[in-house]
């Protein structure tokens, strides 16, 4: 299994910015302490895809985070990239995993343990499991229970991460769920200072992942 740290998960949405603004909130997320990253674009062409993924990439390797790319594992290779993100509808994890080597970080949302074991016999490095709360932000999704949460964590072996709706005042509900991370894009997308969002939650769900493993109630 990959040294991964998903503590906090950040991903980008770059709906009504221009690209200095997408730049300036990514660098801020970094900078307070997100572990990981995804760029996420749903309407771009795969020339802006990759333009916006090389900048991004040299943000990231600044501060030596994984950047993972939403969907396109073509985009992710022409980038050098550590890793794509992929969902139900998107290139199977196994198919992808013939491509590119075991070095390639692949995520993969899962939304029932059936899919969550499928996705991690077949290769997948973590998963992103939600939405846990209704999110504002673009995205074909239905809720997915902190029940349902909790058994798909016990049921693999790679870290799960939540996603959906996710804030600082909300995010004690995962408390015990098994949760490796939490997944945000409002939280830090829409901050007036994304920095200290970033720290805050990082520090918030380092505290809730730790003080529950020390409890011994996840593995
Ligand atoms: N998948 C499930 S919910 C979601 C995705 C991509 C969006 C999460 O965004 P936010 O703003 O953190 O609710
Ligand atoms: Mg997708």
């Amino acid at each position: 299994m990959k040294q991964l740290d998903t503590t906090l998960y950040f991903i980008t949405d770059s709906t009504g910015l221009n690209d200095d603004e997408l730049f300036r909130i990514t660098e801020q997320a970094l900078a307070g302490g997100a572990t990981i990253m995804q760029l996420r674009e749903k309407n771009r062409s795969t020339r802006e895809y990759i333009r916006l993924a090389k900048h991004v990439h040299e943000i990231s390797l600044r501060y030596k985070v994984p950047l993972i790319i939403d969907d396109r594992l073509d985009v992710a290779m022409a980038v050098n990239a550590e890793g794509v993100h992929l969902g139900q509808s998107d290139m199977p994890v196994k198919t992808a995993r013939k491509i590119v080597s075991d070095k390639m970080i692949i995520g993969a949302t899962t939304k029932t343990v059936e899919q969550a074991l499928e996705a991690e016999e077949s290769g997948a490095d973590y998963l992103g499991v939600g939405a846990i709360y209704p999110t504002t932000t673009k995205v074909k999704t239905v809720l997915t229970s902190v029940d349902t949460l909790k058994d798909i964590c016990k049921a693999v072996n790679i870290p799960v991460n939540a996603i959906g709706g996710l804030n600082k005042t909300n995010c004690g509900i995962l408390e015990g769920t098994g949760i490796s991370g939490i997944c945000v894009v409002s939280a830090i997308m829409k901050s007036d200072d994304p920095k200290k969002a970033a720290s805050e939650l990082q520090a918030f769900c380092r505290e809730l992942i730790h003080s529950v493993k020390s409890k011994g109630v996840c593995k």
